[in-house]
């Protein structure tokens, strides 16, 4: 792995997962910039660029020296001439025009803002633009608009749900979900997953990933556990989504295609301990004792389980380009539910994610290291 700029003997990889990417980032000037084109191409429904934004993005995260000069750029790939000119400007001047104007445009404030809403997605987005609208409050008071159910909870704990989750906050839930679910399931597997099991210090929302190694023995735990929590008042808003996996079909070609697993997308109630507490009478001066964080189940079966894993854990671009080093080199299909070998016409099995790594030819790669 690349230590030091310019030496040539260093080759960095096309493919995140054939190299190291911590959690650190020495290069964020440049991948921050990279990651708001990449973002406001996606908002303009331009796959293709959005792609190779993320992919440079990506390399630059995963150098060990901070880019000082343009000559520290020689023999990197996935960088292009229009990389180099945002590159290049940012060395000269600290900043990118051409992100500036991103940041400050219409459009792009539209999307951030209208996205960050639970249950809204790009095609919501798109419309309510369309139509104007411009600001959370035209959107909430409008009498005419029927919101979906997720929406609506998404609006009544906006303030919450957008502001960042610790690792202590996701680690008491986490823990606390675990024991009721081993109360239910005693030899049931449950992992924190998403970006804390990568390592990261806050985040969005809470991924926890269930099994067990008892066949079908995982089917009973999401309602069953949903019970406990709605009968002990912690469950702001639920959705679950029953599986569809079909253990013959072979993994999907849509690399962003969510998996066929039975999953519940949770506004969870935490409650801090000692907080309001003391001010219950005085309606006035009470405090809110409780955060609303936003919380994903996903249960597999034990056989899909590492799949499943490997898949939760992230980062997005590295599942990316997993898979597309999967296609590209190995002619094998990979997705969350499973690995299909071409040339030989089987899935292959795996029960930890060394296996899978293994069965693609790749050096083991940590979590903490997946962060591209
Ligand atoms: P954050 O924002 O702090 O929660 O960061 P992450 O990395 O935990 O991101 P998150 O929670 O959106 O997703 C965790 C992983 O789960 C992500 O790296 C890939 C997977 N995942 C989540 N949603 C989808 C989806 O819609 N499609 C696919 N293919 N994967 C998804
Ligand atoms: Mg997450």
């Amino acid at each position: 792995f690349n230590t030091s700029p310019s030496s040539s003997c260093v080759q960095v990889s096309q493919y995140a997962c054939q190299r190291r990417t911590p959690l650190q980032d020495i290069n964020q000037i440049f991948t921050d910039a990279f990651e708001i084109l990449a973002e406001n191409c996606e908002f303009l429904g331009n796959k293709e660029l959005c792609k190779s934004f993320l992919r440079a993005s990506a390399v630059l995260k995963s150098l060990r020296f901070p880019i000082a000069t343009m000559k520290d750029l020689d023999g990197l790939p996935l960088l292009g001439n229009e990389m180099k000119t945002i590159i290049e400007e940012i060395l000269e001047d600290g900043k990118c025009a051409r992100v500036l104007d991103v940041i400050n445009g219409e459009r792009y404030k539209s999307f951030k803002l209208f996205t960050s809403i639970f249950g809204v997605g790009l095609k919501t987005s798109e419309k309510w633009f369309r139509m104007g609208f411009r600001t959370l409050e035209e959107i909430k008071n409008n009498p005419e608009f029927k919101f979906t159910k997720m929406q609506k909870y998404g609006f009544l704990h906006y303030e919450d749900i957008t502001s960042y989750i610790s690792k202590s906050e996701a680690l008491e839930i986490y823990d606390f979900v675990r024991d009721i679910i081993l109360k239910l399931v005693p030899d049931a597997v449950v992992t924190l997953t998403g970006g804390f099991r990568r390592g990261k210090e806050r985040g969005h929302d809470v991924d926890i990933i269930i099994t067990c190694p008892r066949k079908e023995k995982e089917k009973s735990i999401l309602h069953n556990t949903i019970t406990i929590l709605k009968n002990q008042g912690l469950i702001l808003f639920y959705d679950i989504n029953e599986s569809t996996f079909v253990e013959t079909k072979l993994p999907s070609k849509k690399v962003d295609a969510l998996d066929h697993f039975q999953k519940c997308f949770i506004i969870f109630k935490l409650v801090k301990e000692g907080v309001g507490a003391t001010n219950i009478k005085d309606n006035e001066m009470e405090s809110k004792n409780w955060k609303a964080v936003r919380v994903d189940f996903v249960i597999t079966p034990y056989k899909q389980y590492a799949y499943a894993l490997l898949g939760w854990t992230g980062s997005r671009q590295f599942e990316r380009d997993l898979r597309r080093y999967a296609t590209n080199e190995k002619k094998m299909m990979l997705d969350n539910h499973g690995l299909f070998d071409k040339t030989k016409n089987v899935f292959l099995d795996a029960y930890t994610e060394e296996d899978i790594f293994e069965h693609l030819g790749l050096e083991y790669l940590e979590p903490w290291d997946r962060n591209a």
